[in-house]
């Protein structure tokens, strides 16, 4: 059904796959295209209850498809909202905007805007072996896909500023200690363990995720009385949820919960 990534839905979990490797899944617009639609669908597909986005063959991916951009550079400049407009920012916004916990199974190197990409995403693993590529200095383009907002929140300024400027590379294990990704596997160990966190949040209350993903994004912007203010609305959203009373019920009945996610 598509030609540049591959689909699967299992027990609730959903699993995107770039799969470009001959070009390590940079984004052409096809590959937009499909990503767009995809995450659309399964972002308001209440059988879905978690998003895993990975890279086929040994790339997560390296951002633009930079053959295909070659050959649209002239002497006629770009037009002024171009692919960010269009493709990066709503992709990006797909993501941060997801009712499902969106997991980034990082397999391999992740530059330019696959990096960003992928710490768009709510949890990101990445395999011993990958790196992060700030790779935009490269090329003379500044860091977009959200990687000027994500960085600095994410590991500070000085250390977003070295790495946007510099564009070295930085292996997992470093992105994992410096707080860039949650956690870093060895390459051995990586698709059984994001096999099992994805059917382990799968078993979770969607909603009340869905609600903690939008408290957490939004603290960044917010002081503390707002923060709480939020919390409240939130909580008063989560309160009135099927899962909510589930998860009593089962605490008071000792049993596991199962949730519905609603
Ligand atoms: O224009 C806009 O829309 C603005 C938006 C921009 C968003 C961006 O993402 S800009 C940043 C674009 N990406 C990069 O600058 C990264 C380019 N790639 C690399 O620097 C290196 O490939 C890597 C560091 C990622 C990996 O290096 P290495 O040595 O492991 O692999 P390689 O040999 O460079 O690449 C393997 C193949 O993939 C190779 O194919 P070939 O030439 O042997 O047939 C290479 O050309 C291809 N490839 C890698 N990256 C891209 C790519 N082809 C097209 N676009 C790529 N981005």
């Amino acid at each position: 059904m598509w030609d540049t990534i591959q689909t699967q839905v299992q027990q609730g979990v959903a699993t995107l796959s770039f799969n470009r490797p001959e070009s390590l899944n940079s984004f052409n617009r096809q590959m937009h295209e499909e990503v767009q639609q995809v995450l659309k669908n399964w972002n308001t597909d209440p059988d879905i209850r978690v998003i895993v986005i990975r890279g086929n063959g040994r790339a997560f991916s390296a951002g633009q498809d930079l053959k295909e951009r070659a050959g649209q550079l002239g002497n006629v400049p770009l037009p002024p909202q171009g692919s960010l407009a269009k493709y990066y920012n709503p992709l990006i916004k797909l993501i941060r905007e997801s009712p499902k916990p969106v997991i980034a199974a990082v397999n391999g190197v992740a530059a330019g805007a696959g990096a960003n990409i992928a710490l768009a995403c709510d949890l990101v693993i990445a395999k011993e072996s990958a790196q992060f590529i700030q790779a935009f200095s490269k090329i003379g383009l500044i860091p977009d896909a959200g990687g000027t907002w994500m960085l600095p929140r994410l590991i500070g300024y000085a250390r977003a500023m070295a790495l946007t400027l510099l564009g070295e590379p930085v292996h997992a294990k470093e992105a994992a200690e410096m707080g860039m990704i949650w956690k870093m596997l060895p390459d051995t160990e990586f698709d059984v363990y994001i096999d099992d966190i994805a059917q382990r949040l799968a078993q979770q209350p969607t909603y009340a995720l869905a609600l903690t993903k939008q408290a957490l994004q939004r603290s960044a912007e917010n002081n503390i009385d707002q923060q709480l203010e939020l919390e409240q609305n939130l909580q008063y959203l989560a309160l009135n949820s099927q899962d909510y009373k589930e998860g009593v019920q089962a605490f008071v009945e000792k049993r596991p919960a199962q949730f519905t996610g609603c």
